[in-house]
């Protein structure tokens, strides 16, 4: 090979090297976030899918699928079995949970997010904020193995209960499928808890100078408290996913009772308690509920905001209570519980704490609400879509007092009801609040625009057929209509229910179809969105201040923070804004003149 070939060659590996260093093994906060932005839009869009197939299910039961059916279930004649139902409620739950809201409010937003805001040039520990990523990978690939593993994929559903879960004979799909299962939700677990560690030591450590903990956004607060949730409630969670893997795999009995026998299979050699489960489970999943909404809530307090022009109403009292809600949320995991025969002392004790955790969640409402009233309010996209994370908070909210109730919980615990809870919550809440964010720091971080009038459209549309979709949920579950059946018609009281479940599944195959109009908007604005400056929002926190997008290294000079993220209309400049960086004009005394530089790093 001559001299010049082999320099060539050379070349080659070199930007092989490089490429993969800056885009794929980067320890870059930033294209790290934006590594989790990809791949949980692309799981959200599975997510999607999966949904509809249990929308078809309860629309046309028995019927064969266009197109898709005979190609994905041949066997049954293109439709869809009762064992395949099982597993596509348990996937899109899996889906939707694990790779799509968890990962992309700490993973994406999170990593994004937290140095820029905070004025540090990267995470505490880049390395390990690396591997955080990647240990999703083996968890994308364990679970989505396991919807192929046959005959069926996992189905006992996202909460996994013993026996079903645990006893290899139980169903088809429970055996291999559900092994996989969990080692992949182990997976997902190793990849917060490193999360959780970087983000918890990034915020106390690596302030700018001047960003005391109350000059910080409520972002970070809500990514603080969030990572603080993952790190005492993960490892219960983890811990019993492993114990239930021994009892799959080492025959140990920690859920199983002895004995047990089903389909025939050998008895379990048992000694346990199913029950045990219900309790380690949802020790973790409850706060894991807030772990899916704090940093969605953080984010919208500053859209809000911004866009009202208005100071946040009441910083502290938000910030006290996003503290109260994540530390209430240890003590309630046992609503989930109610009909499993619980004592009814005990059983009060969860209602009347579950009931408490309304409190602050009406105090953030009203926070919100109060920072509108009277502001300047731009009805900019990221702004309906947080004004729509409130209003549908609400609704989510009230039917969660509904169901703390015990006596109520009794009659529609397992019902639609449940479902049209968790679904306003998350998707009308915490989901409606992703899109308002990825409009709002797309700028940031592509240096671009997305289009406003699709955006407004996408806004306008999801929120017509979201309502379509899940408020007709509460009607179904306060007549009893249950969940997680393949064919609630076999019961007669339910067959009248029948066109309401067609028109809900006619809106949920429009709302997954509007969101075309955002992944073309998304797209297309990479490349060609307005080009944008360091400000396009006139907003105060400190990414506003950083190159659109900031390099490595974030910051092109050390920032020094001099006030609070939410000084809008404040009297003493001229502009309606006050960026966090801006030194106070001359004559004004600060309050907190910066520490010594001493005390950052
Ligand atoms: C005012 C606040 C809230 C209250 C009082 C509340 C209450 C409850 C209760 C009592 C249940 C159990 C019902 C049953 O299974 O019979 C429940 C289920 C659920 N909640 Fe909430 N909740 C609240 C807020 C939230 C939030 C903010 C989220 C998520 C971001 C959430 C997500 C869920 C989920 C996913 C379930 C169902 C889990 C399952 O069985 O699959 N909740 N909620
Ligand atoms: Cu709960």
């Amino acid at each position: 090979m001559s001299d010049h070939a082999q320099h060539g060659n050379q070349n080659v590996w070199q930007s092989a090297y490089a490429f993969c260093d800056h885009y794929v093994f980067s320890r870059d906060h930033k294209i790290i976030g934006l590594q989790f932005l990809f791949s949980t839009l692309l799981w959200f869009l599975v997510g999607g899918l999966l949904a509809l197939g249990i929308r078809w299910q309860l629309a046309f039961p028995w019927s064969n699928m266009p197109v898709l059916g005979p190609w994905l279930f041949s066997d049954e004649g293109g439709q869809i079995s009762p064992e395949f139902y099982t597993t596509l409620f348990t996937m899109h739950a899996t889906v939707m949970i694990f790779f799509v809201i968890i990962p992309i409010l700490a993973g994406a937003f999170g990593n994004y997010l937290i140095p820029l805001m905070i004025g540090a040039d990267d995470m505490a520990f880049p390395t390990l904020n690396m591997l955080s990523y990647w240990f999703m990978w083996p968890a994308f690939i364990l679970i989505g193995l396991s919807f192929f593993t046959p005959p069926y994929g996992a189905g006992a559903g996202w909460t996994s209960y013993p026996p079903l879960s645990a006893v290899t004979t139980a169903a088809p799909g429970s055996d291999f499928a559900q092994t996989l299962w969990l080692l992949g939700v182990t997976c997902v677990g190793i990849s917060s808890m490193l999360g959780s560690v970087n983000y918890m030591t990034t915020i106390v450590q690596m302030r700018a100078p001047g960003m005391t903990m109350f000059r910080l956004p409520m972002t970070i607060w809500g990514m603080f408290i969030t990572a603080i949730l993952q790190a005492f409630a993960l490892p219960v969670l983890t811990a019993a996913g492993f114990m239930q893997l021994t009892d799959r795999t080492f025959g140990t009995g920690f859920f199983l009772p002895e004995g047990l026998v089903v389909n025939n299979g050998p008895p379990a050699t048992g000694g346990g308690q199913p029950l045990l489960w219900q309790h380690l489970f949802w020790f973790y999943s409850h706060p894991a509920v807030y772990i899916m909404i704090l940093p969605a809530m953080g984010m919208v307090s500053d859209m809000i905001s911004c866009f009202s022009r208005k100071p946040l109403f009441g910083y502290k009292p938000m910030v006290y209570s996003i503290s109260g809600i994540a530390g209430l949320g240890f003590i309630v995991w046992g609503h989930h519980m109610f009909v499993s025969g619980m004592n009814p002392i005990l059983g009060m004790t969860f209602m009347v704490s579950t009931m408490m955790i309304a409190l602050p969640s009406a105090v953030k409402v009203f926070n919100w609400i109060g920072t509108v009233w009277g502001g300047k309010v731009q009805f900019t996209t990221p702004m309906l879509f947080s004004l729509s994370f409130v209003s549908m908070f609400i609704i989510g909210g009230l039917s969660g007092i509904f169901m703390a109730a015990t006596p109520v919980d009794i009659f529609i615990h397992d019902t639609y009801f449940i479902v049209a809870h968790f679904h306003y919550v998350l998707f009308a809440g915490t989901a409606m609040a992703v899109f308002g964010a990825i409009y709002f720091w797309f700028p940031k971080m592509f240096g671009r625009m997305m289009n406003e009038t699709a955006g407004k459209v996408h806004f306008l549309l999801t929120f017509i057929f979201l309502n379509g979709t899940f408020y007709t949920m509460h009607i179904l579950g306060a007549v009893g209509f249950p969940r997680r059946l393949a064919d609630p018609y076999d019961y007669e009281t339910f067959r009248h229910l029948l066109p309401l479940n067609q028109f809900m599944s006619v809106c949920a195959i429009l709302m997954v179809a509007v969101q075309i109009v955002f992944a073309v908007n998304f797209v297309m604005s990479i490349f060609w969105g307005r080009r944008v400056g360091r400000n396009p929002w006139g907003a105060n926190s400190l990414e506003w201040s950083a190159p659109s997008p900031p390099g490595h290294g974030n910051f092109d000079f050390q920032p020094v923070v001099y006030r609070g993220p939410y000084e809008y209309g404040s009297p003493e400049v001229d502009t309606d804004f006050y960026p966090q960086i801006q030194p106070p004009p001359k004559g004004v005394e600060t309050d907190a003149p910066a520490p010594h530089p001493a005390e950052t790093h």
